[in-house]
């Protein structure tokens, strides 16, 4: 029998966050030891209530505990709602029940915190959110950033535009202060950032073969057909980008994304360019920049970054692994 290797899934869902969820569950890989919530696509006491109720839909609210998030990014005003893009409520137009599991006062960034002690070297991270939960995990005890084996998140643009702004991604747009927390952190990163989500679409012929999947599949494919209306009615053809996913599965496998290693500066004082990733190769990858102080001083951290999609489908391996874990709903 394999052994399954501990994770935590920090989450907004958010339809791409639900379907994450699946994806990770039917790799039959992972050991999900908390799925947290946190604040996002929706407000937190939103991204919360989802998150209960998918844990039910996905048949693990019994096992897994659901935490609440910060009620706010680490600075700035609440949350606002993403409803345009993830249906009025945030998973399309799903009524999906509450969890019958009781309510728990630990928080997300706590149970990230006692988790890291529980498994200390050997929890993966992943974040598929704001980066709120992970920062105040890391402003409480800066050694979770040693303690943890790896943090992958969804998040930012090394080189190509924005999607909330022409230069910003939404998670690291939504929180800036808090991802620059985390990535000065030291804690050993991989960004799974727009240059190779943007890459890995979810098409008609996926969409086809999810409906084809069976009645536990037929939640994720309602989902992701509203996403894909989304993205349609925002220009984006007839496909949509499995952003979230995409960091599920580069937790277990990198051959799905291209990485360069490289520090990340995340822009948090102008307005303009709110929660821009400024991408800064590796010495070794550069001659230059060394001029400004700003950005040496804050480069000593480096981390992974996604430059583009790997060598192995993406899309391929999500369609066949999510129906692996039926849904109930
Ligand atoms: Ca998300």
């Amino acid at each position: 029998m394999t052994v399954r290797s501990p994770i935590v899934l920090d989450s907004d869902p958010g339809i791409d966050d639900a379907v994450a969820l699946q994806y990770l569950l039917g790799t039959g890989r992972w050991d999900l030891r908390a799925y947290t919530s946190v604040g996002g696509n929706l407000p937190a006491e939103q991204t919360y209530r989802n998150a209960r109720a998918l844990a039910r839909a996905l048949r693990i609210d019994t096992d897994v505990p659901v935490h609440r998030g910060a009620a706010r990014p680490l600075t700035r005003l609440p949350y606002a709602a993403a409803a345009h893009f993830h249906g009025p409520a945030g998973l399309g137009h799903e009524m999906l029940p509450d969890s019958t599991a009781a309510h728990l006062t630990e928080s997300s960034a706590q149970a990230l915190l006692r988790l890291s002690r529980e498994h200390e070297g050997e929890l993966t991270v992943c974040a598929t959110g704001p980066l709120t939960n992970v920062a105040i995990a890391l402003l409480e005890d800066p050694v979770f950033a040693r303690r943890v084996k790896k943090f992958v998140f969804m998040g930012g643009n090394a080189q190509v535009p924005g999607n909330i702004t022409p230069v910003a991604e939404f998670n690291m747009w939504a929180d800036p202060d808090a991802a620059e927390v985390v990535l000065s952190s030291g804690i050993p990163f991989t960004m799974v950032d727009l240059d190779a989500s943007h890459r890995w679409l979810f098409g008609p012929a996926d969409l086809a073969a999810l409906e084809a999947a069976g009645a536990g599949a037929a939640l994720a494919a309602r989902l992701l057909r509203v996403y894909t209306d989304s993205y349609r009615r925002h220009g984006g053809g007839d496909s949509c980008p499995l952003h979230d996913p995409l960091a599920v599965g580069v937790c277990a496998d990198e051959s799905f994304v291209t990485l360069a290693e490289g520090a990340v500066v995340v822009e948090c004082s102008s307005e303009l360019t709110r929660g821009q990733t400024v991408f800064v190769p590796s010495a070794a990858e550069r001659n230059y920049y060394t001029e400004s102080p700003a950005l040496t001083a804050r480069t000593r951290h480096t981390g992974r970054v996604a430059l583009g999609p790997g060598p192995r489908d993406f899309t391929k391996d999500f369609v066949t692994t999510l129906p692996q874990w039926p849904a109930m709903a």
